[in-house]
């Protein structure tokens, strides 16, 4: 559809048509168009701009990304529609794989996926083994790469479901999450959680890490260690609360 540009929603529309386009491509499931017309509700709330409270989350996210031993960065069907060529950027410059891991399971979906990701330009790209499992977890998402999230120290999962979060948290790895619900679970369990439309978090997390890469692992390590996650999800919900 073609969106006329002075339209009053002309951004979050364009947003939408990027959602459609990736359910129409197989890229993104039908649960998916629900989990994003959700996401709309809370950016509406939050009167669809980055807070300072994402700004302090994602600077300690750059910085826990910058000093982690394995990272990996878990893609799913929203992700890889709305934001593909930043979690490209992402994965280049921290060095980390692009490891794909779906709730609503589907084989020929992952394909897609991982096609859509190698055109854009994509290294690095993983896909779940059916010999390994992340324990704590009963769905599907269950199922992980060895030599990713298997044996990662922190896992990056923009726009999560909630179940693996925790288990993730279990299995004493560190969790960094994009959502735009500061009361889910995943916002809730999570090492960082950056409140934010993952349309604008994830290019002012490549900008930040690009920049934190001149920084010393001392220096990262501070910022990251006084990132208060708690304090951070309230000043969100009391946006939302006062809004
Ligand atoms: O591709 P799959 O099968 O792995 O499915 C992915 C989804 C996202 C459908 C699946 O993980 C799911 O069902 O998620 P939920 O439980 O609906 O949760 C999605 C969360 O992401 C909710 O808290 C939404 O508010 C939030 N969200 C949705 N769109 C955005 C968002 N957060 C940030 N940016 C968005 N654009």
């Amino acid at each position: 559809m073609k969106i006329p540009k002075n339209h009053p929603r002309f951004k979050s529309l364009e947003i939408r048509t990027r959602i459609e386009e990736g359910a129409k491509k197989g890229i993104t499931s039908y649960g998916g168009l629900l989990a994003h017309g959700r996401g709309e509700a809370f950016d509406y709330l939050l009167g669809e701009k980055t807070h300072a409270f994402s700004r302090e989350a994602t600077k300690a996210a750059a910085a826990k990304l910058l000093i982690a031993s394995h990272p990996v960065i878990s893609v799913n069907g929203n992700a890889a529609a709305l934001v593909p060529q930043g979690l490209i950027e992402l994965s280049n410059l921290l060095n980390a794989p692009l490891e794909i891991n779906l709730f609503h399971t589907s084989i020929s979906r992952m394909k897609k996926i991982k096609n859509h990701l190698t055109l854009l330009g994509a290294k690095k790209i993983l896909l779940p083994q059916k010999n390994e499992r992340l324990p704590f977890l009963s769905s599907n998402r269950k199922f992980i790469h060895k030599n990713g999230i298997g044996k990662a120290d922190v896992v990056f999962v923009p726009l999560e479901d909630g179940d693996r979060a925790l288990a993730l948290r279990k299995a004493k790895k560190d969790v960094i999450t994009i959502d735009l619900n500061p009361l889910s679970r995943t916002s809730v369990s999570s090492s960082i959680t950056i409140v934010d439309n993952i349309v604008r978090a994830i290019p002012s997390l490549v900008a930040t890490v690009r920049r934190y890469k001149q920084k010393t692992k001392n220096v990262l390590r501070e910022i990251a260690e006084n990132f208060d996650n708690e304090k951070q999800r309230q000043r969100a919900i009391r946006v939302i609360r006062n809004g």
